[in-house]
């Protein structure tokens, strides 16, 4: 095991209540009478993306306005508003990573694996999550990353994924990737990546076939995972396990 490569909305952190509420303020603030419900938001999440998200819920919910020459400058506006109110409420700290996640990065690269990002959100919003918890230089704790300001078509096709391996000239085999969500784990899968999922509430419902791990979360040894985790690990996931486990998914034994 190489390299270790975490997705970021859902994984690093539980951010898609944030993405929807800054969404509703974006069109609130530009004036669009439209709201995103949890229910709708939930499957609208099927569609990555925030800007191809907006234009899909366009084509379905007003088919003749979302055609024309200036579809394109008007998702660019509202998305940039909603990334503004995005920023402003996970910024500074407004949003903690999920349990497990800066004690496995630390303790990877403690061990001198490189941890990747790969990601279909927009990098401002990377700089909001990540600045408080990683700190200003945060993107220096990370050997590369792939985002949607990078990488054009969002998961899951793999291609934010196929970046990330070449940026660190690894095989995706030797990899294992951490993903929230079905898209998630198909863009990882397709590009030859073992990948545990921990689900959140938008995306406990999804279909996981194919995971290395389906865990709440990776844990704490203060916070154990209460369900129990595969192959004899402790409570919290740490490299060991994840060596384990990868040994057993290149034996096909996973
Ligand atoms: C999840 C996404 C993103 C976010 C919204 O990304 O699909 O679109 O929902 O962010 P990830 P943007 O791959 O990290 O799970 O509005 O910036 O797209
Ligand atoms: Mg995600």
């Amino acid at each position: 095991m190489e390299a270790l490569i975490f997705d970021v909305d859902g994984t690093l952190a539980d951010t898609e209540a944030a993405h929807l509420r800054a969404f509703n303020a974006a069109f609130a603030e530009v004036g669009l009478d439209w709201y995103w419900d949890e229910a709708l938001y939930t499957r609208l999440l099927k569609v990555a993306g925030g800007k191809e998200r907006l234009l899909h819920y366009w084509r379905v919910a007003d088919l003749e306005c979302a055609e024309g020459s200036r579809i394109g400058e008007v998702i660019d506006a509202v998305h940039a508003v909603k990334t503004r109110h995005y920023a402003a409420r996970v910024g500074n700290g407004g949003l903690p990573l999920r349990p497990g996640i800066a004690r496995l990065i630390t303790e990877a690269q403690a061990a001198g694996m490189p941890v990747a990002i790969a990601t279909t959100t927009t990098p401002a919003n990377l700089d909001a999550l990540l600045c408080a918890p990683f700190g200003p230089a945060w993107r220096k704790r990370f050997a590369a990353i792939a985002d949607a300001g990078t990488t054009q078509i969002k998961k899951p096709a793999p291609d934010v994924y196929l970046d990330v391996l070449r940026q660190l000239g690894l095989n995706g085999a030797n990899c294992i990737a951490f993903e929230d969500s079905a898209n998630g784990l198909h863009a990882a899968r397709a590009a030859g990546v073992p990948t545990v999922v921990t689900p959140t509430a938008y995306t406990s419902h999804d279909a996981f076939d194919g995971a290395l791990a389906v865990l709440p979360h990776l844990g704490e040894p203060h916070a154990p995972i209460s369900s129990p985790v595969p192959g004899e690990a402790p409570g919290w996931v740490d490299l060991v396990t994840l060596r384990r486990w990868h040994r057993h998914a290149l034996a096909g034994t996973a």
